[in-house]
């Protein structure tokens, strides 16, 4: 058996803070809301809790554009505050892993404000600065938030190279000075006892140093910038760096998040004999449901191709790397309503069967908050109760160009938009989901007056209750850590069928992605084995799969 580790024993929460808990009535979610909360997540059995940034940020693009590295934002509280959150997690033997946004930084962050001024200021040479190419800008990539990548800045003449939105600039890597702060700023967080970092979009960070224009479909506005950015020539090298200069001298969980990523690459940003980082997470499963505008498409996730995928990185990366498995985060829109049924039939099984086919599988699971309790997408009405920066451009850019008419695009947004998953956590039944006594920075999606928490705690047979029990066993069965993955009846049209084997142990899990039974023989080798969940919780002896239902047998 591979070595053991507690980061591959965990299970991760994902908190958006924003939209988790509001302490204070102001209608934002707040760390004293998270502190409030602990024993909530205690009580569901997670070990780590990761939370997307609270560092001091203007707020363009909710924290992901941060100003001071080392200051907790004031909307969600102080320095203080942050330090009881620690040591109240640690107290209930919660961890705590920081987001870090290290591939880009505020416009308002001071390295920033100071970089613009002029072509000598000691920290020009923090960004990445270019001469306009015959007046405009110096290539054609686009940004990912709409828009060039590239902002021109007067006081200087030249251009600067933001990735994602204007008010997030990237940083310049090449720069030693730049790596070192950046070092010194995870360090700081270690030794006030953090567990471990999410490294934001961590694979961008090394630039193909032409800046050479992307190639450019016809029909498309922007070169694709992907082959120069992701994955760049010296990312490994300054990965190895960083983890030899501080991450080495901690005991961490360390996740890259990893667009455009194969398992080849993930052997190197995670592999056991590297030593970068634990693991990353992979998108490719995330974009199966992408057309011809990008993510913006009504295209539902193909189901076998994305057996296949999740099926081909359980595969590469066993015994020489670690996988994260993930259905939801803070850039997604809600499992239940993309892959499953959010109709009231189907919304509670279907919401758990796919919180078995992901958590019986081999790596990290991080569950989304809500994702527990089987929350769905929002109806968005109209343009203005969107708040995300990417839709809001996306609206713009793609109506503007005559790429898509107006209601066409918030169709899609309400299908594949970030704020489907940045809707308030909904606690309990009353006003506002009880997550503010204030007024919501964003909508409250109606139907919390039947998913709740509060109404799903104390029911055995509730989303909540079925997530505990999914947890429980990953800490009960060893064979669900450590045990080989093996895919059955790759080419089924409806059910995921997979099994896990450590040594003489294994479990066989049968997942029915549609609304119709199935009919399916147990192999002969499970007939006498123990069924230990079952969403209907009555598992005939028949071989009949009802529907959306998920079975797991194990055999000692
Ligand atoms: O996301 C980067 C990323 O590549 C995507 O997940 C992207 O945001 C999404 O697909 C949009 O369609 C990270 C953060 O998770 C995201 O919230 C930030 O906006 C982004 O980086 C910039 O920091
Ligand atoms: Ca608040």
């Amino acid at each position: 058996m591979e070595e053991k580790k507690w980061w591959k024993e965990s299970v991760v929460y994902q908190i958006y803070p924003r939209s988790f808990m509001d302490s204070n009535g102001d209608g934002i979610g707040d760390l004293n809301g998270i502190t409030n909360k602990l024993d909530y997540l205690k009580d569901l059995g997670v070990d780590v809790i990761w939370i997307s940034p609270v560092y001091e940020s203007p707020n363009d693009d909710n924290g992901y554009d941060i100003s001071d590295y080392k200051a907790i934002m004031k909307e969600f509280g102080t320095m203080e505050d942050f330090d009881r959150l620690l040591s109240e997690a640690h107290k209930r033997n919660l961890k705590i892993v920081m987001d870090l946004v290290f591939n880009h930084t505020s416009d308002e962050h001071p390295w920033f404000v100071e970089s613009r001024k002029s072509l000598d200021n000691p920290y020009r040479d923090y960004y990445i600065w270019k001469n306009p190419k015959e007046g405009k800008e110096p290539n054609n990539w686009g940004s990912w938030f709409s828009g060039s990548a590239w902002e021109y800045s007067e006081e200087t003449d030249m251009y600067y190279l933001h990735i994602f939105s204007k008010k997030q600039p990237d940083l310049n890597w090449e720069n030693d000075k730049v790596r070192e702060e950046l070092y010194r700023i995870i360090d700081w967080w270690c030794k006030k006892g953090v567990d471990g970092f999410r490294m934001d979009v961590i694979n961008f960070i090394s630039k193909v140093q032409s800046f050479p224009d992307g190639q450019k479909e016809k029909g498309q506005l922007y070169g694709d910038k992907i082959p120069y950015i992701a994955n760049g020539p010296r990312v490994h090298e300054f990965l190895q760096e960083m983890n030899e200069k501080v991450l080495s001298k901690y005991d961490l969980i360390t996740v890259g998040e990893t667009t455009h990523v194969t398992p080849e690459d993930a052997k190197q940003y995670a592999g056991f004999d590297t030593q970068e980082l634990n693991m990353v997470f992979q998108f490719e499963h995330m974009t199966l449901d992408f057309g011809e505008l990008g993510k913006w498409s009504d295209k539902k996730i193909p189901f076998v191709p994305l057996k296949k995928i999740l099926s081909k990185w359980q595969y590469e990366l066993e015994g020489c790397g670690w996988n994260s498995l993930y259905w939801e985060n803070h850039d997604q829109p809600r499992i239940v309503s993309r892959l499953g049924d959010d109709s009231l039939k189907y919304r509670d099984l279907s919401s758990k069967m796919l919180g078995t086919c992901l958590l019986m599988m081999k790596g990290t699971p991080y569950i989304y908050q809500g994702q527990e309790l089987g929350m769905t997408n929002m109806e968005f009405k109209s343009m203005e109760d969107f708040r995300d920066l990417e839709i809001l451009n996306a609206y713009n850019e793609f109506v503007d160009n005559k790429l898509a008419e107006p209601e066409e695009m918030i169709r899609y947004f309400n299908l594949k938009g970030r704020d489907n998953a940045r809707t308030p956590m909904q606690w309990d039944d009353s006003e506002n989901a009880g997550f503010t006594k204030g007024t919501p920075w964003i909508k409250v999606n109606p139907n919390y007056t039947y998913i709740n928490a509060n109404s799903q705690i104390n029911d055995s047979n509730s989303v909540y209750s079925y997530y505990k029990e999914l947890i429980r066993l990953r800490k009960e069965i060893e064979a669900l850590v450590y045990g080989t993955y093996a895919l059955l009846d790759e080419n089924h049209e409806s059910l995921y069928i997979y099994t896990r084997t450590l040594g003489s142990t294994s479990l066989l899990i049968i997942c029915n992605f549609t609304e119709t039974e199935k009919s399916y023989t147990i192999p002969k080798e499970y007939e006498e084995a123990k069924v230990i969940i079952n969403n209907y919780r009555n598992r005939a002896n028949d071989n009949i799969i009802r529907p959306y239902e998920a079975i797991v047998y194990h055999k000692i």
